[in-house]
């Protein structure tokens, strides 16, 4: 089929204004939120329901024409990004955007894929119910996005991540066929577990075109607290504490480390610190319950007993609301002042928590031996055991140096991260950041398992090619 077919059939699918040819207007579709990815595309489409998007992928399917599933364009390993050919359609789900169903009785979400996540979070608010999924991107990732990397956050110790909060999907398949498996059921036996298949297959099986969701009882509120300390298995050492006297309650457990912190005051939040002193390591606590009595005591209690006994050096509590914006404003802030200030080589990576202190000594002399001008910036959602280790190089690096500095750092950091256990892509997703390594770290077993999944749900090989795979 020729171009100019092909773009007037997409256009009689979703109208004029549901498909941009203009390279201008296109910008934001071809581009990463990191500034790492670029392409180009043979145009972005952008239908409004899933009838379009089954129309849209029949189009594809019979043309051969290779489809980049989009949400919020917020991923950071390049998966929503489509290659330089300019033979890719980016089918944007960013028009889909309707609630269809709040249940408070079965406690569920019926949505479109193309919702923001900070919009699902609002519309559980408003029938007094909570979604728990909660990352820095929240204002303009969307829910598929989330879906299609089973996204993680801050939430993930006490309410899991996305492929837990998921009870139904709907996906539209490289050829068009619609499977509706919007069921809000928390039992359904019935076979293979389809909805697991396509959470975390990053675009790469089929479009996600509607979710529903499981909503929780509204906290009342939430006390933070801000931990200074000398040593990373301090910090673990007060999560274990925490868990056992503060039980379920403990809804968030974050690390930075000293330079992470650093970073953000220099180049977003001017000079404010929660301590007076700076540490080398810094925990930030949240409690909450759908009673709010004594929860502030509980966590102040907690902490001055660690203080009391030599495992932290200092904390705060806030005294309110605000305060804990201000503290969570800090830690959401790391990955814009890491584009600010260079080009961060990242490793999103997840170990077992009791090796997390280990690990991070080991690599810290890796990365002080091989690269000792670079700055470490290591910070994370450790109550899960994610760390982003990342390390900074400057904006002015020549592209081979860039190119050979980071092929170096992440074989280095990726090797060790495989002797203790862990993952080489903890939430981020593989996309085409990680694709190479996969080969690597995975057995071949592994690798052949999803081929053949890919290849059975795939064959023409059209969903997000170079991606994942
Ligand atoms: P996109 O970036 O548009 O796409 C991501 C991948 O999913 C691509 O492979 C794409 O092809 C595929 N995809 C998107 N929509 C669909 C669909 N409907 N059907 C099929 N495939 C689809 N991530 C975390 O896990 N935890 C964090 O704490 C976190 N913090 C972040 C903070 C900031 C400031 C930023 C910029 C990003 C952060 N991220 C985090 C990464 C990112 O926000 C998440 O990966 C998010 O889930 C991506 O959603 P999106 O809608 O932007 O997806
Ligand atoms: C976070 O936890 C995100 O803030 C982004 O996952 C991590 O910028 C990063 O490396
Ligand atoms: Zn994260």
């Amino acid at each position: 089929m020729k171009q100019k077919e092909f773009t007037s059939r997409l256009i009689h699918v979703v109208g004029e204004e549901g498909v941009i040819l203009n390279p201008a207007e296109q910008e934001f579709y071809v581009n990463d939120w990191l500034g790492k990815a670029h392409g180009r595309t043979v145009a972005v489409v952008r239908p409004r329901n899933t009838a379009e998007v089954s129309a849209v992928m029949r189009l594809c399917h019979q043309s051969q024409t290779p489809v980049v599933p989009q949400g919020g364009n917020t991923g950071m390993s390049g998966g929503a990004t489509p290659d330089m050919s300019g033979a890719q359609v980016v089918l944007s789900l960013n028009r889909m955007k309707r609630i269809h169903e709040v249940d408070p009785v079965n406690n569920t979400l019926t949505a479109d894929a193309g919702v923001i996540l900070a919009e699902i979070q609002q519309a559980a608010r408003a029938v007094d119910r909570y979604f728990p999924l909660s990352l820095g991107a929240e204002g303009s990732c969307t829910i598929g996005g989330n879906l299609a990397t089973n996204a993680g956050g801050t939430g993930v110790l006490r309410y899991g991540n996305t492929r837990d909060l998921t009870l139904g999907l709907e996906v539209v398949l490289p050829d068009g066929r619609i499977w509706n498996g919007l069921r809000g059921l928390r039992k359904d036996n019935t076979g293979y577990d389809l909805k697991d298949l396509f959470i975390g297959s990053e675009g790469s099986l089929g479009i996600i075109t509607g979710v529903v969701l499981k909503l929780f009882a509204a906290p009342a509120g939430r006390v933070s607290a801000w931990v200074g300390a000398k040593e990373l298995t301090s910090v673990v050492t007060l999560l274990n504490r925490l868990q056992a006297a503060c039980g379920p309650r403990l809804s968030a457990f974050e690390m930075m480390s000293e330079s992470s912190l650093a970073l953000v005051t220099r180049h977003l939040d001017g000079h404010f610190s929660p301590l007076n002193q700076a540490y080398p390591y810094y925990a930030l606590i949240e409690l909450a319950d759908t009673n709010l009595n004594g929860l502030q005591e509980m966590l102040q209690e907690a902490l001055t007993s660690a203080i009391d006994d030599g495992l932290i050096d200092d904390c705060v509590v806030a005294m309110n609301e605000a305060q804990s914006v201000s503290m969570w404003r800090l830690r959401e802030g790391i990955s814009m002042a890491q584009v600010k200030a260079g080009k961060a080589v990242k490793h999103d990576i997840a170990l077992p928590i009791s090796s997390l202190a280990t690990f991070v000594k080991e690599a810290d002399q890796i990365v002080m031996n091989g690269f000792p001008d670079l700055p470490i910036i290591n910070f994370g959602h450790i109550g899960d055991g994610n760390l982003h280790y990342n390390v900074l190089v400057p904006l002015d690096i020549s592209p081979s140096l860039y190119k050979e500095t980071t092929a170096e750092l992440n074989k280095r950091i990726h090797d060790l991260v495989t002797q203790f256990n862990g993952s080489i892509s903890a939430e981020h997703g593989v996309g085409t950041l990680r694709r190479d390594e996969l080969k690597r770290y995975k057995s071949s077993v592994e690798m052949d398992l999803m081929n053949a999944i890919k290849r059975a749900i795939d064959p023409n090989q059209i969903m997000n090619p170079g991606k994942l795979l």
